[in-house]
């Protein structure tokens, strides 16, 4: 991490919405450094670390980890890197993620802005059961998809009605093909001055 600020953009959205797609091509051409939260759990739980069952129990619930762990991972990360540009994907996730993360980082980082990567659950579902063939994750199927749709909409959504309410929202329809959700993405990021 640099002297200056880290600026820090979040991105959420539904399982399957194309978080981690449009990160990768924000990564090649803004240079930001690209931090899942989910890659990071899904990386300490095979770590076999202590937390590691835990994690992986929470994971295939979709449940929410409790917030002292990823933040923990998200801040390491965060401090191994040379930058000053964060993508932070898949975070925060509820009430308790978004309080957890102000209360230790918030005057730590530049926060600028939220994007919302937002399509149905139908489309959401039908992308992760595709992807289940290669991804090998343990919460790629119909029965954990169904709770992480849950908790999505009954942890999640109210988050990002806060960050709404701050103007930090920025809205993309995901439910388009990867090139247009992309074409937009870069819009905002434009606008945004990057
Ligand atoms: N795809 C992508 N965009 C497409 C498009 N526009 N058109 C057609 N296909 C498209 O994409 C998913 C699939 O869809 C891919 O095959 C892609 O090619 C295709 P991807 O970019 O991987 O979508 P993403 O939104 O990143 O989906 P992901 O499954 O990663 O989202 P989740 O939010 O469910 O998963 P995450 O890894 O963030 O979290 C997993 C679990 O970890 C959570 O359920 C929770 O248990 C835990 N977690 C926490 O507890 N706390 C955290 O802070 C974070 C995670
Ligand atoms: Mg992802």
């Amino acid at each position: 991490m640099s002297d200056t600020k880290p600026v820090v953009v979040f991105v959420l959205g539904p399982p399957g919405a194309g978080k981690g797609t449009q990160c990768e091509r924000i990564v090649d051409t803004y240079k930001f450094k690209h931090l899942s939260a989910g890659d990071l759990l899904r990386a300490e739980r095979n770590s076999g670390s202590e937390t590691a069952e835990l994690i992986n129990g929470y994971i295939k619930e979709g449940k929410i980890v409790p917030v002292a762990i990823t933040i923990e991972l998200i801040h390491k990360a965060m401090e191994a890197h040379d930058g000053n540009l964060f993508l932070i994907d898949g975070f925060p996730r509820n009430a308790d993620n978004f309080d957890g993360w102000a209360e230790r980082m918030g005057d730590k980082v530049d926060a600028r802005f939220v994007l919302f990567l937002d399509c149905d659950e139908e489309t959401s579902t039908q992308r992760c059961l595709q992807r289940a063939a290669s991804s090998g994750r343990v919460d790629d199927n119909v029965e954990s998809l169904k709770k992480r749709h849950r908790t999505y909409e009954e942890s999640t959504m109210p988050v990002i009605d806060l960050f709404r309410k701050e103007g930090m929202e920025r809205r993309v329809d995901a439910s388009e093909s990867i090139d247009a959700v992309w074409e937009k993405v870069k819009e905002i990021f434009a606008e945004a001055g990057f």
